[in-house]
């Protein structure tokens, strides 16, 4: 084949892959054709949390049963702690239904959603930006999603005129800092790298200074993956957050990252790292899953808010979480 032939070959297969992947990712969004729109749309768009639609689904079905019993009821909270909502947030929307004693479907419904979206109020989901330069540490155990987050902060941030910086505390494993890199070469943010093996707090140290003196409004620290029963990896965690520190300033902001598909077992395991000072959740890999009210259980059993939750893998597939929208999304029955 002549070169040309093989470039045009080239490109034929680019392009179908990329439609397979497109097609594939619209499908599992639930949405078919996603058009492009601007950020500020896509926040309301229900069909970009997918990982919570099987339930409507299911409760569509449950609550078109002709007449409401107790057997409904009772089959509504199975579905509801099924979907990793927690026995205590489950328990409250049931009560709720068996005291309003609604006639039909409908009214059924609306009683969950305003049970849904009472405990979902009240809480304080803004991401905190109050430093100069604020400090941002993100954390969580192995491959919860920690260093894309990171990105896509990065991203949200740079995109409304913060001027972030990236500090690559993740020394341990060595293809972190390519990871990264990678990322923010795409989102166009600068990163600060130490050396592997080296010590992340002066890494993050470091991020700051370097934050400092180019002028950043907000410096993003990543951290290595760890399991939360390693205590001198928890230490360490708690080390960093104290360096950055040093010089007066407070770290505005201790993300915990969890995978959304570990449901009740991220919880456990969020108990531990929220020891080092959480200050918000977030939710990566909703749609990943169909057990996407585990963003209840977290915040009413850790008392921390869901600031975020990440619905893929591109650098735009982050949103804040908003109580209303995910209801919404949660009750809807396609
Ligand atoms: N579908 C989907 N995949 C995600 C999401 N967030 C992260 N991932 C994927 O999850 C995998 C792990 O992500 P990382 O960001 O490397 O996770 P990490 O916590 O930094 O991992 P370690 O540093 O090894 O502990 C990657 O393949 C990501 O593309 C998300 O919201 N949705
Ligand atoms: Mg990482």
């Amino acid at each position: 084949m002549s070169p040309v032939g093989w470039v045009l070959s080239a490109v034929a297969a680019v392009v179908v892959v990329s439609l397979i992947v497109w097609m594939v990712r619209s499908r599992a969004a639930g949405s078919g054709a996603l058009p492009t729109r601007g950020r500020g749309e896509r926040l309301d768009d229900s069909s970009r949390q997918p990982g919570v639609r099987q339930l409507g689904m299911r409760m569509q079905a449950l609550l078109s049963r002709p007449g409401m019993s107790e057997e409904v009821w009772q089959e509504l909270e199975e579905e509801l702690i099924a979907a990793d909502m927690g026995v205590e947030a489950a328990g409250l929307v049931v009560e709720a239904v068996r005291r309003t004693d609604p006639p039909g479907a409908d009214e059924a419904k609306e009683v969950i959603r305003a049970e849904l979206n009472r405990i979902l109020s009240g809480v304080d989901r803004r991401l905190r930006l109050d430093g100069d330069p604020s400090i941002l540490v993100v954390v969580g155990v192995n491959g919860a999603g920690k260093t894309t987050t990171v990105a896509k902060l990065a991203a949200r941030l740079n995109e409304s005129g913060h001027r972030p910086i990236i500090g690559a505390a993740d020394t341990y494993r060595p293809a972190a800092d390519t990871q990264l890199m990678t990322w923010a070469e795409r989102v166009g943010v600068q990163v600060v790298r130490g050396r592997s093996g080296g010590d992340p707090a002066a890494v993050a140290y470091d991020a700051l200074q370097a934050g400092r003196a180019r002028g950043a409004g907000a410096v993003i620290v990543d951290t290595a993956g760890r399991f939360q029963t390693r205590h001198n990896l928890m230490e360490e965690l708690s080390k960093i957050i104290r360096v950055l520190g040093r010089d007066g300033d407070r770290v505005s902001e201790v993300l915990l990252v969890m995978d959304a598909a570990t449901g009740q077992n991220g919880l456990a395991q969020a108990r531990r790292f929220v020891e080092v000072g959480v200050t918000g959740i977030v939710l990566a890999k909703m749609d990943g899953t169909a057990k996407g009210g585990v963003a209840l259980a977290v915040e009413r059993e850790l008392s921390l808010p869901v600031k975020f939750i990440g619905v893929g893998e591109g650098v735009e597939d982050l949103i804040p979480f908003d109580g209303p929208v995910f209801v919404d999304a949660l009750l809807s029955p396609a």
